[in-house]
C-alpha cells in the first residue's frame, strides 16, 4: 500500500517530468563522484533550471504556433486527424473510454506501468552491455508516456490473443519491445551525436531515432560524394548546396542571415506571413487568437519573432543542462552504467552545428507535409491529416541538425522534406488501420509513422512469431553496428579524445 503510493508519487512528480529525471541523475551521478554537497546541490539545481528553460522556450513555440496549425485544418472545414504526440495520447485513452474492442479496458495507469517496466528493461539491457552492445539510457519521460499508450494500442491491434490474456504477461511482452525500441533507438544515434557535439556524452532519446539515424547515414554518403569530388578536382568551385550551413558565407547585404536570431525570424516571418494570410484574419478572430482591432501584421510579426525568441531560450536551457549532465553521469558511467550515455530531447542538439540548419529543416519539413496533406485531400484519401506543429518542428529540425553535419546544405533541406511527406501517409495509413483515426489524433512522429507501422504489419500477420521477430531485429542492430568498429565501440563513450586519436578524426 505504501509503496504503492510512493510509486504514484514517484511516477508522476520525477519518472514522467524529465526536468526531475534529469535532476535525478545529475544528483546521483555528482553523489557518485563524491562531490562536496554544495556542488552536488547546485548542479542539480542547474540541471533543472536549465531543463526548466528548455521547456520554457519549447513549450513557448509549441502554445504559440499549435492553434495556428489547427486552424489550417478548421479554415478549409477538413475532417482531419491531427498528428501530434499529445493528441496521439488522448486518441488512444478516448478509444478506451469508448470501450473500443483494441484496447478493452486500458486506463492511464497502465501506460505508466509499462512505461516503468519498459524503462527497467533499458537499463538492464544496458546494464548488460558486454553482451547487449547497448550503450544508451532512454530518459525524455514526457515522450516515454506518449509513445507507451501508443505502443500498447498498435501491439493490441496487431496480436489480438493478447487482449484475452493476463495483464502481466502483456505488459511484460510490451515492455521488452517498447524497452529494446528505446535502448536500440538511442543507441543508433550514439556515434552521430558524439561526432556532432564533439564528444559531449549524451544521445538522444526521442520519437525520431531511427527517422534520424536512417536520414543521417544517408546524408554521410552525400558527403563523402562531395569530399571526393573535390579530391579529384580540387580547384572547382564548391557548390553551395555542398558546403555545410555553418560554413557557408553570404555576401553583402545577405551577411543577415549569418545570424541564427535574424535568419530564422526572417524565414519565420514569411512561413507564418503565408500560413496566416491562408488561415485569414476573420479566422483568427473566431479562433480567438487575435481581436477584432489588432493589426494582422503585428499578429504575423510577433508569432515569426517570438519563435525565433523561444528558440533561443530553448538553446540556453540546453548549454545550462548539458553542462552539468556532461559531468555528473560520469559518475553513474563510472560505477553502475559502464559505457553509457544518457538519451535526452532531442532540443538538445539544437545549440549544437549549425543553429540555421534548424530553422531551414523546420522548413523543407513543412512544406513535405502541405504538399503531402493536398495531394490526401486531391487523392480524395478517407483520412485527412493535418500535421501538428511538434512533429513539424522537433523531427524535422533534429534530422536537419544531424545530415547537415553529415552532408551540408543539400542534405539538410533534403531529409526533413522527405521527413514530411513520410509523416502525413505514413500517420493517414497507420492510425486509419488500427482504428485511432475515429479519436482524431495519432503521434505522427517520424519512427511513429514509419518504423511502428512496419513493426505493426509483421505483428499483425505473424501473431506471435512477429512479436519475435520483431524483437530480433532490434536485438541485432546493435550487434551490427558493434560488428563494424569492435575495437573503437565503446571507447566512443568512454573517451572521445582517444577515441578520435586512434580514428584520426581531426
Ligand atoms: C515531443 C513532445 C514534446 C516535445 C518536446 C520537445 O515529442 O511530446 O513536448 O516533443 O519533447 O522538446
Amino acid at each position: 500500500m505504501i509503496l504503492m503510493q510512493f510509486w504514484t508519487f514517484f511516477s508522476s512528480n520525477i519518472f514522467q517530468k524529465p526536468q526531475y529525471m534529469i535532476g535525478l541523475i545529475v544528483l546521483i551521478g555528482y553523489l557518485l563522484l563524491r562531490k562536496p554537497w554544495y556542488d552536488v546541490i547546485g548542479g542539480t539545481i542547474k540541471a533543472i533550471v536549465g531543463y526548466l528553460i528548455l521547456s520554457a522556450g519549447s513549450g513557448g513555440m509549441i502554445n504559440t504556433l499549435k492553434p495556428i496549425l489547427y486552424g489550417l485544418g478548421g479554415r478549409f472545414n477538413l475532417n482531419a486527424i491531427i498528428i501530434d504526440p499529445y493528441n496521439g495520447q488522448n486518441a488512444v485513452q478516448a478509444g478506451a473510454d469508448a470501450g473500443n474492442e483494441v484496447v478493452g479496458n486500458f486506463d492511464f495507469s497502465q501506460a505508466v506501468l509499462l512505461m516503468a517496466i519498459a524503462f527497467i528493461a533499458n537499463l538492464i539491457l544496458v546494464r548488460l552491455n558486454k553482451i547487449t552492445k547497448l550503450r544508451a539510457v532512454f530518459t525524455t519521460g514526457n515522450v516515454q508516456i506518449q509513445q507507451a499508450s501508443t505502443a500498447f494500442w498498435l501491439i493490441l491491434f496487431a496480436v489480438p490473443a493478447l487482449r484475452t490474456m493476463n495483464n502481466v504477461p502483456v505488459l511484460l511482452i510490451m515492455a521488452v519491445l517498447l524497452g529494446l525500441y528505446w535502448a536500440v533507438g538511442t543507441n543508433l544515434l550514439v556515434g552521430y551525436t558524439q561526432e556532432l557535439t564533439d564528444g559531449a556524452g549524451f544521445s538522444i532519446a526521442h520519437q525520431q531515432m531511427f527517422g534520424t539515424f536512417i536520414s543521417a547515414t544517408l546524408a554521410g554518403f552525400m558527403g563523402k560524394a562531395d569530399a571526393e569530388k573535390k579530391k579529384r578536382n580540387p580547384n572547382a568551385k564548391e557548390s553551395l548546396f555542398d558546403k555545410k550551413l555553418e560554413d557557408i558565407e553570404f555576401p553583402g547585404w545577405m551577411q543577415i542571415f549569418n545570424d541564427n536570431m535574424v535568419c530564422t525570424g526572417l524565414i519565420m516571418l514569411i512561413f507564418f506571413g503565408i500560413i496566416l494570410a491562408v488561415v485569414g484574419k476573420d479566422y483568427l478572430v473566431t479562433l480567438e487568437l487575435m481581436g477584432e482591432k489588432d493589426s494582422f501584421f503585428f499578429y504575423v510579426l510577433t508569432t515569426a519573432l517570438s519563435f525565433a525568441a523561444y528558440l533561443a531560450i530553448l538553446q540556453l536551457g540546453v548549454r545550462t543542462m548539458v553542462a552539468e549532465l556532461t559531468v555528473s553521469f560520469k559518475g553513474i558511467s563510472d560505477k553502475i552504467l559502464p559505457a553509457a550515455v544518457p538519451g535526452v530531447d532531442c532540443a538538445v542538439c539544437y545549440s549544437f552545428g549549425s543553429g540555421n540548419a534548424v530553422t531551414l529543416g523546420f522548413l523543407a519539413g513543412a512544406i513535405g507535409e502541405i504538399i503531402a496533406m493536398v495531394i490526401l485531400v486531391l487523392a480524395g484519401s478517407p483520412t485527412i491529416v493535418v500535421c501538428g506543429f511538434i512533429p513539424m518542428f522537433f523531427d524535422n529540425a533534429t534530422i536537419a541538425v544531424f545530415c547537415n553535419n553529415r552532408g551540408g546544405f543539400k542534405a539538410a533541406i533534403l531529409f526533413p522534406f522527405l521527413s514530411g511527406l513520410l509523416q502525413v501517409f505514413g500517420s493517414a495509413a497507420i492510425a486509419t488501420w488500427v482504428g485511432l483515426v475515429q479519436y482524431g489524433g495519432y503521434l505522427g512522429m517520424w519512427d511513429w509513422a514509419v518504423v511502428w507501422p512496419v513493426f505493426t504489419v509483421i505483428m499483425k500477420f505473424l501473431g506471435f512469431a512477429g512479436i519475435a521477430i520483431v524483437a530480433i531485429i532490434l536485438i541485432a542492430i546493435p550487434q551490427i553496428q558493434y560488428a563494424r568498429d569492435k575495437e573503437y565501440y565503446f571507447l566512443e563513450v568512454e573517451d572521445y579524445e582517444a577515441y578520435k586519436e586512434k580514428k584520426g578524426i581531426a
